[in-house]
């Protein structure tokens, strides 16, 4: 399917700052005039959200493929519910995390097949692919440390090891690295603004004609 506005997606390993920079970026995006649906994966409707507390959940006893398919259907419902409709009106869709989590996540992490997965996402999403995808990359002890401030507790994903962490992070390199046309890699060890700086440089491109 050919997208008439942008689908951009965020991605990276956990406290890369994808949620702050989004914010930030969805308040130039509207400067402009131009009208962001903001959604987030796991979650974005209602269906969603409720499959985002099952597979974060502490209480939760999945398997990588119970896991998987849940990340899946929520997907699934995300893009049905939320992010379609919304190109389909002419917003711009900005999403915290997408198909390449799964990529990374699911099969740099836990080791299942990356072809297998590849097929299921486009099961679960009828092939709607981002059009650009901001890759925050961090080391994974300095995101840590910024995900434990200020917290007592850390979700089912957040306790898993660092090693995991390693592959998810190497995983997300490597699958930009072998689609560098959307693929936009930004060090996020920089201050807040100097990132979203490169974050608007990238995107500038887009700006007209699909406002
Ligand atoms: N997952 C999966 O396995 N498979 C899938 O298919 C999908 C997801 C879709 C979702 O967790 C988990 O599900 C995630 C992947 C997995 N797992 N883990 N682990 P989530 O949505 O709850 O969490 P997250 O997406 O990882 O978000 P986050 O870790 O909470 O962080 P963030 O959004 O990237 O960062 P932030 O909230 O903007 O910033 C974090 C802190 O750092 C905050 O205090 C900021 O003020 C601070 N910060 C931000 N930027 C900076 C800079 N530049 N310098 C210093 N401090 C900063």
């Amino acid at each position: 399917m050919i997208l008439k506005t942008p689908f951009i997606t965020f991605e990276g390993t956990d406290g890369a700052g994808k949620s702050t920079q989004i914010a930030l970026l969805k308040e130039w995006l509207v400067s402009h005039g131009i009208s962001v649906v903001l959604t987030r994966e796991p979650g974005g409707c209602e269906t969603a959200e409720a499959i985002r507390e099952l597979v974060l959940s502490n209480k939760s006893d999945l398997g990588s493929r119970g896991e998987l398919l849940l990340y899946l259907a929520a997907r699934a419902e995300n893009v049905r519910q939320v992010i379609l409709p919304a190109l389909e009106q002419g917003s711009w869709v900005i999403s915290d995390r997408y198909a390449d989590s799964t990529f990374a996540y699911q099969g740099y992490g836990r080791g299942l097949e990356l072809v297998e997965l590849m097929n299921l996402n486009a099961i679960a999403t009828g092939g709607i692919m981002p059009m650009k995808t901001i890759l925050l990359d961090i080391d994974v002890a300095v995101g840590k440390e910024r995900v434990m401030k200020g917290r007592s507790e850390l979700d089912r994903l957040e306790q898993s090891s660092l090693d995991f962490f390693e592959r998810v992070r190497h995983g997300f390199l490597k699958l930009a690295d072998t689609d560098s046309n959307r693929f936009v890699v930004v060090h996020a060890d920089k201050s807040v603004d100097e990132i979203q700086q490169k974050i608007r440089n990238a995107l500038t491109p887009y700006l007209h004609g699909h406002s």
